[in-house]
């Protein structure tokens, strides 16, 4: 049912996501309304035969009219001025991780640590398991700690991609010979997918990205543990 209630879309995992999401109903509850009141108009216009000459030079009735629908996009553009700086906010991260774009497939580094960097490739058809997610599942996840600041740095080897994480609310440019910042903060420990979202070439549909969540204890002995 779950699944049917928000139309394939994965859940919130970042608080910027479900800002999103409340900014999203907002909106559209606004637009409903105005929606439902035109059409009620357009229908009552057509049937009826009041020739509205009567509403001519009418001031204070275009007084409201004008300002009435300026009071609504106030309304909506308030929060969403709020939600773009939101976005845009850093705070002092206690993790740095880079993930570098290639034709075709992603590449990160745990700069914090040394030498902990992998490729992350997509698995081919032909080689998956029955519980694998098609076009979608990669070899190395890349895993991050819940509750924590994070700060993504994106670049790219060769052409323009886009590492993008819906259910984070999260899109930017991995662009070549320049460092684009993201703030990360994941909510819940689970499974996140993503794609490029750029169209960089021949296999662009076939670089996705994977985040695996985990709280912070198993994310140290991961760190320990990399070979
Ligand atoms: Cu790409």
């Amino acid at each position: 049912m779950t699944m049917w209630m928000n139309f394939g879309m994965q859940d919130c995992n970042s608080p910027v996501m479900e800002e999103l999401m409340f900014f999203h109903d907002h909106s559209m509850t606004i637009l409903l309304l105005i929606t439902s009141m035109i059409f009620y108009l357009i229908l009552s216009m057509m049937f009826n035969k009041f020739t509205m000459l009567n509403n001519s030079n009418k001031q204070n009735l275009e007084f409201i009219w004008t300002v009435l629908p300026m009071l609504m996009l106030i309304f909506v553009a308030m929060p969403s001025m709020y939600l773009l700086y939101l976005m845009e906010n850093s705070n002092t991260p206690l993790l740095t991780i880079k993930s570098i774009g290639h034709q075709w497939y992603w590449s990160y580094e745990y700069s914090d640590f040394k030498n902990i960097e992998f490729d992350s490739y997509m698995i081919p058809s032909n080689l998956m398991n029955k519980n694998s997610f098609r076009l979608l599942d990669v070899d190395n996840n890349l895993i991050l700690p819940i509750n924590t600041n994070m700060r993504m740095l994106v670049t790219s080897t060769d052409v323009i991609h886009s590492w993008a994480m819906p259910s984070l609310g999260k899109k930017i440019d991995a662009i070549p010979g320049r460092l684009n910042q993201i703030m990360l903060n994941i909510k819940r420990p689970g499974l996140m997918f993503g794609q490029c979202s750029e169209i960089c070439g021949a296999n662009h549909s076939f670089m996705p990205i994977v985040i695996e969540s985990i709280p912070m204890n198993f994310f140290l002995k991961w760190i320990n543990n990399f070979n």
